[in-house]
């Protein structure tokens, strides 16, 4: 369950947050496909209470009301239409699998493929669930219980969202059913929302009785499903992440958090030399790794003090070093604008969401941020992809906030986050050669938009990013651009 199933030379997911599936098919094959992305998560592809109340929030994706395919993103036909052509250029799907609950909303009954429930007879004939399937007498998850008592927040509900008891036999062939049927239509893999609040024995046997991922999709014969667990974990909590590395590959909050503070300042960037798991990070072959995600965004899940796209020089930074650091399986946002932290997707007047329109210089507009599309991000998706299983070498620090290293003899990125001028000779590991800067511009008909840097036969270059520079790193690599 600890492997993405990426097709070759490819990597890095990202979170196409909200996005319809007929927009995500289009984007994997102008964009996601031929840029290298490994993979998508996608928001819930199952029916969704529909908050009215609240504008069409969009935490109303976290309410199951059925597992009919049927959502704001989209329908089944679309959502199969997806994951077809989005594999066939190489991109794999993930499906953010809500499975610890179903919906609670005290106000809304109805779900986005028109089917009904009663929240308050614990009664959701679609699936169908009644109240012998939830955990029971029902209990809310109080704050101190996160730090003393596990079995609470397993069996008591989140957020007064109706609390499944995945230990019934019931529960667990609906689960199963509808995660097979997304097995079925080509997906790699499922991000398991609020795996601390689902016993690990259960997810167990739940994952044990998914299928095998789809042959006809271009998977390898007998591959299990790639299965990263959400799992907030800073330390001191009763329910720790180390239950759940067992399963599968779980979110490691802390990596986005050491780095937003690093590049934030409050931590010199040369102590990264020894970042991964010495700072307590799970193993390499465990983590899945971001800088920030839909919930910490936004003030949400616990989170905040992460960095955003609304920092966006310092969270280039970070997210660059994510990506060129191989540690960990990384994934990026891809959001959309907001100042209320509750609120949906671009809507027009009918709630449905707006897609996002492509500028001339290949960004989105119509509301939506698109960090996939950014130069530094995508450029360092081509960086991953081309330093390949290579390791960490060449680290240089000036003692201070100015760092670089390279990844064997294919890659080399540098950062300077000081107040002056980084001007180094620095081994970059590189073959003799002229390379474009992927960070400060595109190179265009074998010319450098961006700046250009020279290896010597030694493999040393000048590299030099001043302090004023529009961005604090430099990143070059070896073969294609993508
Ligand atoms: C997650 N991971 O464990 C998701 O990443 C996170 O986004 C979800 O919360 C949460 N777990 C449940 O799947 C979000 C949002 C909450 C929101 C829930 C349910 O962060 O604020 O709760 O989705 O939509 C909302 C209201 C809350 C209300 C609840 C139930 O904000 O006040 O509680 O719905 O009606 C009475
Ligand atoms: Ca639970």
């Amino acid at each position: 369950y600890k492997n993405p199933y990426f097709a070759e030379r490819r990597s890095v997911i990202v979170h196409l947050f909200e996005w319809k599936w007929d927009d995500i098919a289009l984007e994997c094959e102008r964009f996601l496909g031929p840029r290298g992305f490994g993979g998508i998560q996608i928001s819930p592809p199952n029916e969704n209470v529909i908050i009215g109340a609240s504008n069409r929030p969009w935490w109303e994706r976290y309410q199951p009301l059925s597992y009919v395919l049927v959502t704001r993103s989209g329908d089944e036909r679309q959502f199969a239409e997806m994951v077809r052509r989005c594999n066939n250029v190489g991109v794999r799907i993930y499906v953010d699998a809500v499975i610890n609950h179903m919906t609670g909303e005290p106000r809304d009954n109805v779900g986005t493929a028109g089917n009904t429930a009663e929240f308050r007879e614990w009664h959701y004939p679609a699936v169908p669930f009644t109240r012998e399937h939830f955990n029971w007498p029902p209990c809310g998850i109080e704050g101190s219980d996160y730090n003393n008592n596990a079995w609470r927040v397993r069996n008591c509900e989140l957020v007064g969202l109706k609390d499944l008891d995945q230990s019934k036999e019931h529960v667990r062939r609906m689960i199963v059913e509808f995660m097979n049927k997304l097995i079925h239509l080509g997906v790699a893999g499922f991000r398991i929302d609020a795996a601390k609040h689902m016993w690990p024995e259960d997810l167990r046997i739940i994952y044990d009785r998914l299928d095998n991922l789809n042959t006809a999709h271009g998977f390898p014969p007998n591959a299990r499903p790639y299965i990263y667990q959400e799992v907030i974990d800073y330390g001191g909590e009763a329910v720790s992440r180390d239950e759940y590395t067992p399963l599968g590959a779980v979110t490691e909050f802390k990596a986005g958090m050491d780095l937003s503070n690093a590049f934030r300042g409050n931590n010199q960037l040369r102590w990264l030399s020894s970042w991964g798991p010495t700072w307590g990070l799970l193993a390499h072959g465990d983590a899945l790794t971001f800088i920030d995600n839909h919930d910490n965004e936004r003030g949400h899940g616990g989170g905040g003090g992460v960095l955003t796209y609304k920092q966006s020089r310092l969270y280039k930074a970070a997210v660059a070093f994510l990506l060129a650091h191989p540690y960990g399986e990384p994934q990026i946002m891809s959001s959309f604008d907001f100042v209320d932290s509750e609120i949906g997707p671009p809507m027009d007047r009918f709630e449905n969401i707006i897609s996002p329109s492509i500028n001339s210089d290949g960004s989105c507009g119509n509301g939506w941020i698109c960090q996939h599309r950014w130069r530094q991000i995508y450029g360092m998706v081509a960086f991953r992809n081309a330093a390949g299983q290579t390791a960490l070498n060449n680290w240089w620090d000036n003692g201070s906030n100015q760092i670089a290293f390279s990844r064997g003899d294919r890659a080399f990125i540098a950062f300077n986050n000081d107040g002056w001028s980084l001007n180094q000779n620095l081994q970059t590991g590189l073959p003799a050669g002229t390379y474009c800067d992927v960070i400060s511009g595109d190179k265009v008909n074998n010319s450098c938009r961006g700046k250009t840097v020279i290896v010597s036969g030694d493999g040393r270059a000048h590299i030099s990013i001043g302090p004023q520079d529009y961005d604090l790193m430099l990143a070059i690599h070896v073969g294609p651009e993508v």
